[in-house]
């Protein structure tokens, strides 16, 4: 019996303490498909409204009036959902474990704490001249701070756009204009495995290129020293001192925007995908109690960045509007060794665990000693996301870091969705490892094929959903009608994932991978036309095509077909000095992995670049790279399988 085949029935103790158990699970499942505006009405009240919803849900999916709203008529603020509502009662309680890069340091914060810390950042936000709408550019490494910032923008109505603090000087640029926002919210640097990441220093160089940014608040950190510029610069503790710590939430309509995320597609630059308050909030607080089987006194840590939508809805909104007590990480999980996200684990006790598959395979590559020499008898759940999850990675973090006691939920979803629809719930699903199983309520997946035609039954082809969510994307900031090209034309009246997908008999659904030309590094999304563009912006490069390939760690690594400009010859030097070069134009995440110089690339008549050979001749799978006729220059392709850089 194949991996594939196993199950892993829910334990029985799960089950009995569960929130939901399959029988539960059915039937909300199937109310919350026949009925939506009954069930979500219901659910929505999950938050406090500072104006109750009359309406649920007004959506269309056509291609003539493309819009989603829900609870449009209520009103509510997300840091009074997040902070103020649990005061009565949870004042005390921590609502954030900070846990420093080096292992010494760490801090609780308390919802009273929090409270304070918010406020008064969103009073340091207002007196800097940020009102309602504006949209306030957030490049913090993973300290309190950063939520601090993400709370106070929504208490006050500003637009929060995050940036990865991994991210280049250049893509930061691109961000800020393209949102168009006047304030950037930095640190001196960032520090990750005991290595410092010069913040500042990129935002005074993205700023050179960004217009129109006139105030750049900046938290000491690791105290080395950085240029202030006097009139535009701001250290934070200064801006601090003596400031109100108190600051009224402002009543938001549920549809005014939360925040903008960047994200990677297949063509152009990265898009700004639109989040509104009430729905996001409702889906991700939801999803969040349910997917982690949550309950009071639980310490729950997700790994994940808040640069990236997992650290949005899974380390903040979610939990903190389940008043749970969420672990933010600063390091990496291999410093000081590789035995550090156990260590954490034991160190506060934490009882849900969420991190993705590229950390597990590393981890997995360091052997079983660093997990085994930890205690970890605090975990009661484990969780997966960002990309698919082998099933030898599924069971070595079943077996090894859960000891066969923790169900794992491997979570499918993206940074359109908001918050997690294909997942099993703990304590209602049975596993198998590889497969994200069920949709969440509400979600209706469907796949289909090239042509549109719904499949039935067992089958495999494209990931659709056939109606919309609370939590769903709005629009691409400023430009909607590339929300509609980008996720409703190709299958008119659906939405379009950009995943493959099988699903099998049981009903259970099977993540593919992506079926256009994004790839998936170490769980972060990258386009591929993004990194072609950064390469070709090298004088000497004249064209590239990148393509993805079967990485160990990564899941999957970058690999550039590059040619060259006359004249030029393809040096070891000269692959070295194109991959700093893609740092410095989109950051380390983005870094090829494979160079390789290509006299000329395979091309139709009508000159569109061959990817599927490309793919082929990267995996070095080239004995099958089935039709060859319809290329212009047939012989580019021996050279090119000649000089493959994966050689077997
Ligand atoms: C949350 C997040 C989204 C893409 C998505 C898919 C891949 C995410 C997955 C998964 C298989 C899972 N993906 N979770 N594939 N199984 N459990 O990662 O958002 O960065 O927007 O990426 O990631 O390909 O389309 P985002």
């Amino acid at each position: 019996m194949s991996n594939q085949d196993k199950i892993f029935p829910v334990p029985d103790d799960f089950a009995k303490n569960a929130l939901i158990d399959d029988t539960l699970y059915q039937k909300m499942y199937q109310a919350s498909i026949d009925d939506p505006d009954a069930f979500w009405g219901e659910h929505g009240k999950r938050l406090s409204w500072s104006k109750q919803y009359t309406k649920v849900k007004d959506v269309s999916w056509s291609k003539e009036n493309l819009h989603v709203n829900w609870f449009s008529d209520g009103e509510l603020n997300v840091s009074y959902n997040c902070i103020d509502r649990h005061l009565k009662d949870k004042a005390d309680q921590i609502a954030i474990i900070w846990e420093g890069d080096d292992p010494n340091k760490s801090e609780n914060i308390t919802f009273a704490q929090l409270h304070r810390r918010v406020c008064r950042f969103a009073n340091v936000l207002k007196s800097m001249g940020v009102q309602k709408g504006d949209r306030v550019t957030i490049y913090l490494p993973m300290i309190p701070e950063a939520a601090y910032a993400m709370l106070a923008c929504a208490r006050i109505g500003a637009i929060h756009s995050i940036v990865f603090a991994g991210f280049s000087a250049e893509a930061l640029a691109g961000r800020i204009n393209d949102c168009r926002s006047s304030v950037i919210i930095t640190a001196d640097e960032g520090l990750r495995g005991s290595k410092s990441v010069p913040l500042k220093k990129n935002v005074d160089e993205a700023v050179k290129h960004a217009l129109g940014v006139d105030k750049i608040l900046v938290v000491e950190n690791t105290g080395n020293p950085v240029s202030m510029k006097g009139g535009r610069d701001i250290w934070w503790h200064e801006a601090a001192t003596g400031v109100d710590e108190f600051c009224e939430p402002v009543a938001m309509k549920a549809e005014d925007p939360l925040f903008i995320l960047y994200t990677s597609g297949s063509t152009g630059q990265p898009k700004g995908v639109l989040h509104t308050t009430g729905g996001y909030l409702v889906w991700a607080s939801m999803t969040h109690e349910y997917v982690f089987d949550y309950k009071p006194g639980d310490i729950y840590w997700c790994t994940a960045d808040v640069g990236w939508v997992t650290g949005h809805s899974y380390i903040v909104y979610g939990p903190l509007a389940n008043a749970a007590t969420t672990l933010m990480f600063e390091g990496v999980p291999t410093y000081p060794d590789a035995s550090r996200f156990w260590n954490v684990v034991d160190k506060h006790k934490v009882n849900i665990f969420y991190t993705a598959p590229t950390a597990i395979r590393a981890l997995m590559g360091q052997g079983e000693d660093f997990v085994k020499k930890t205690s970890r008898k605090s975990l009661r759940l484990l969780g997966s996301v960002g990309e698919p999850i082998n099933p030898e990675a599924w069971e070595w973090y079943y077996k090894v870091v859960g000891d066969s006691r923790c169900p794992i939920v491997d979570t499918w979803w993206q940074t359109e969705t908001g918050g997690i629809m294909i997942s099993p719930l703990p304590g209602a699903t049975p596993l198998k490892p590889g497969s994200a199983t069920r949709p969440f309520f509400g979600i209706k997946p469907e796949l289909v094929d090239s042509e549109g035609v719904v499949l039935e039954g067992a089958t495999e082809g494209n990931l659709v959903i056939s109606d919309s969510w609370p939590g769903q994307m709005r629009t691409v900031y400023g430009d909607h009608q590339r929300f509609k090209d980008t996720y409703f034309s190709a299958y008119p009246g659906k939405y379009f994932t950009g995943d493959g997908c099988r699903r099998d008999e049981d009903g259970y659904y099977w993540i593919t991978g992506r079926v256009d030309d994004v790839i998936n590094v170490s769980g972060h999304r990258m386009g591929t036309a993004e990194v072609e563009s950064a390469l070709v912006a090298h004088d000497l490069v004249s064209e590239a095509a990148v393509v993805g390939y079967p990485h160990d760690v990564k899941g999957q690594g970058i690999y550039a077909y590059v040619t060259l400009s006359a004249g030029n010859d393809g040096t070891p030097e000269l692959a070295k000095d194109l991959v700093n070069w893609v740092r410095a134009e989109i950051g380390p995440i983005a870094s090829p992995d494979k160079i390789q110089f290509a006299p000329g690339l395979p091309k139709t008549r009508s000159g569109k670049i061959m990817r599927r050979i490309l793919r082929k001749i990267a995996e070095d799978e080239f004995s099958n790279l089935g039709d060859t006729s319809t290329l212009a220059d047939p012989e580019v392709v021996d050279d090119l399988i000649e000089n493959r850089q994966n050689k077997k």
